[in-house]
């Protein structure tokens, strides 16, 4: 079997971390490569939830390889949290390597991506202010700390010493807040280059050589499409390439390996965070969109926010399909669509007079979409239970169907609950 990257085709949590880790064990190794603590990938096992933010989600199976890859940044005190969690669990963490290449979230990150945020006012991204953005900034500003300088303690401190010469004034002119000092950092760092030494790694080669040797590899994308830094709703993005592209440079592992394309797909959409969304249902005056956040549990993993719901937007599905090249979906939640009594699917935008049925390009545009929509009848029945496509009543078979239309794509997994087993694979 060859690689494969599984991708978020809309705003994010369609349910990547589900999908991951039913077909994790299908391969030699999982890789995240790219994001880093602003996500939130909830597994269930059983009677136990686990919401996972650093560590890829293949960690349940002990014999696959978990990779942190190079285009992550990594806060080391959350993913020492999250190990921690693992082994008192009895879940074993040996099999988990941590790129030396990979930025380290530092506390100026999160200071700045706070204050920046505040800065913003009325028009803030909505970040998770985790200080993903500053990590990545300072990494092209080529300012960044690497966690291999963690290991070498004299390195760690001269190259501190350098951001500091161009955060510590921005904190505190820009934004009046308290500088760092490098001995505080140290001390606060140096004890977890410690802890986490022995799951620093050369992933780059280790994944390579796994796959030059006929071994399997699952990249496990986070964000999604639309939160893309170069392919999604700029400036209302997160700050990393969550595209399938990006499983090539932040992995390092060589694009011929990929054969597969997996889009997570939720059977509607949700969006956490500021920015356009065409077919949001407002939470208060529109009953659907209520039903929507309260059946599908649309609250953060991360930050606990609430998420805004949608009806199913067939242009982004096209749009996801083509910048992906997405080779087939996972389609998520199709259970949450139970209760009503008819569906509306976007199936195209107008704006300003001209009908869409690929994104447009230009944010004013985008901002001014009013979505097309073909209502389609609901099942009103309990689907969680059906283990077969062909269980499933003929409205949601046919809701399938269009849902391959729009895409362009085949829906290879239907997902109807949270649980591993609550998935038809066709
Ligand atoms: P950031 O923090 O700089 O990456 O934020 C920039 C935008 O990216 C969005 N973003 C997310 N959207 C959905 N889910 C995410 N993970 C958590 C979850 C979010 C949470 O699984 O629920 O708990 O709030 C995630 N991470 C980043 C973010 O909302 C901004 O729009
Ligand atoms: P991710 O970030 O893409 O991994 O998604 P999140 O974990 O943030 O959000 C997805 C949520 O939906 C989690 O609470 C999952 O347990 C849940 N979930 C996943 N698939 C299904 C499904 O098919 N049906 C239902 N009802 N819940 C699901
Ligand atoms: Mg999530």
């Amino acid at each position: 079997m060859g690689s494969t990257v599984l991708v978020g085709t809309q705003w994010g949590d369609e349910g990547k971390g589900k999908i991951c880790d039913l077909i994790a064990p299908g391969f030699d190794a999982v890789v995240r490569y790219q994001g880093g603590n602003n996500a939130g990938h909830t597994i269930v096992v059983g009677e136990r939830k686990y919401g996972l933010h650093q560590i890829p989600s293949g960690i349940m199976y002990p014999d696959c390889l978990s990779v942190i890859g190079n285009g992550c940044v990594v806060n080391p005190k959350v993913l020492l949290e999250e190990i921690a969690m693992f082994e008192h669990d009895g879940i074993s963490t040996a099999n988990l390597k941590v790129s030396g290449n990979a930025h380290i979230i530092m506390p100026y990150h999160i200071a700045l991506d706070g204050a920046f945020e505040h800065r913003l006012g009325e028009k803030l991204i909505g970040t998770t202010k985790r200080g993903i953005g500053p990590c990545y900034q300072h990494k092209m500003d080529r300012i960044g700390l690497r966690m291999q300088d963690m290991l070498d303690e004299q390195r760690f401190r001269e190259k501190l010493e350098l951001a500091l010469i161009k955060v510590n004034p921005e904190l505190e002119y820009i934004y009046q807040l308290p500088t760092y000092t490098v001995q505080e950092i140290c001390d606060e760092y140096l004890p977890y280059a410690e802890q986490l030494r022995s799951y620093i790694a050369e992933t780059g080669m280790i994944l390579n050589d796994l796959a030059e040797s006929g071994g399997s590899i699952l990249f496990e994308g986070a964000q999604a499409t639309l939160l893309d830094i170069d392919h999604g709703t700029y400036p209302f993005v997160t700050s990393s390439n969550c595209t399938a592209g990006g499983a090539v440079t932040g992995s390092g592992v060589g694009m011929g390996h990929i054969d597969r394309i997996l889009g997570i797909m939720k059977a509607y959409i949700t969006r956490v965070g500021s920015g356009p969304m065409p077919t949001e249902l407002d939470y208060d005056s529109d009953p659907a969109g209520h039903t929507l956040t309260e059946e599908g549990g649309e609250y953060g993993v991360t930050t606990g926010r609430r998420r805004r719901c949608g009806w199913f937007d067939g242009v982004i599905a096209n749009y996801a399909a083509r910048v992906n090249g997405l080779t087939d979906i996972a389609l998520t939640k199709l259970d949450v669509l139970s209760v009503f009594d008819t569906i509306k699917v976007c199936i195209a935008y107008e704006c300003e007079g001209i009908r869409y049925t690929c994104v447009p390009e230009h944010q004013d545009r985008f901002d001014k979409a009013v979505p097309i929509y073909q209502e389609v009848p609901g099942w009103k029945c309990d689907i969680t239970g059906c283990k077969s496509f062909n269980e499933l009543p003929e409205e949601a078979r046919s809701y399938v169907g269009l849902i391959e239309e729009l895409a362009h794509t085949p829906v290879s997994y239907v997902s109807v609950g949270p649980a591993r087993e609550q998935t038809i694979i066709r």
